[in-house]
């Protein structure tokens, strides 16, 4: 009886361990457009990412500041409709300089994950 209860007892210490890892799928970028560290001949007329999972469209967003950390983005940051793991969005012609990109997303399992990048507008 005694080695039953010690079985069980060491089950439940190694599912907590397990359990939590097999739950996890936070979203992280799978690339973007512009590039990650790139510089562009030409102002995109969007910055996107794809995420390596689907995003929940209401918690998630992307916005980008230039090298004085102002917003230049046309506000309409939006995850597309048609593809659940592809943030995106608008910017107007911008001038050559250094540009940051900050995304704040949350994933279908709920947890947010965030982080930046830059690209380079050249003249
Ligand atoms: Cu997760």
């Amino acid at each position: 009886m005694k080695a039953v209860i010690r079985f069980v007892l060491v089950f439940i210490v190694l599912a907590g361990w397990f359990a939590p890892r097999m739950a996890a799928a936070h979203a992280f970028p799978d690339h973007s457009d512009p590039k990650v560290g790139s510089s562009v001949n030409t102002s995109p007329a969007m910055v996107r990412i794809w995420f390596d999972s689907d995003l929940e469209p209401a918690f998630s967003t992307i916005m980008v500041h230039n090298a004085n950390g102002q917003m230049v983005d046309k506000g309409d940051s939006h995850v597309d409709p048609s593809n659940p793991a592809l943030l995106e969005v608008s910017v107007p012609e911008l001038p050559p300089g250094k540009y940051k990109v900050l995304w704040d997303v949350v994933a279908r399992d709920g947890h947010r994950t965030n982080g930046d990048y830059s690209f380079t507008v050249n003249k």
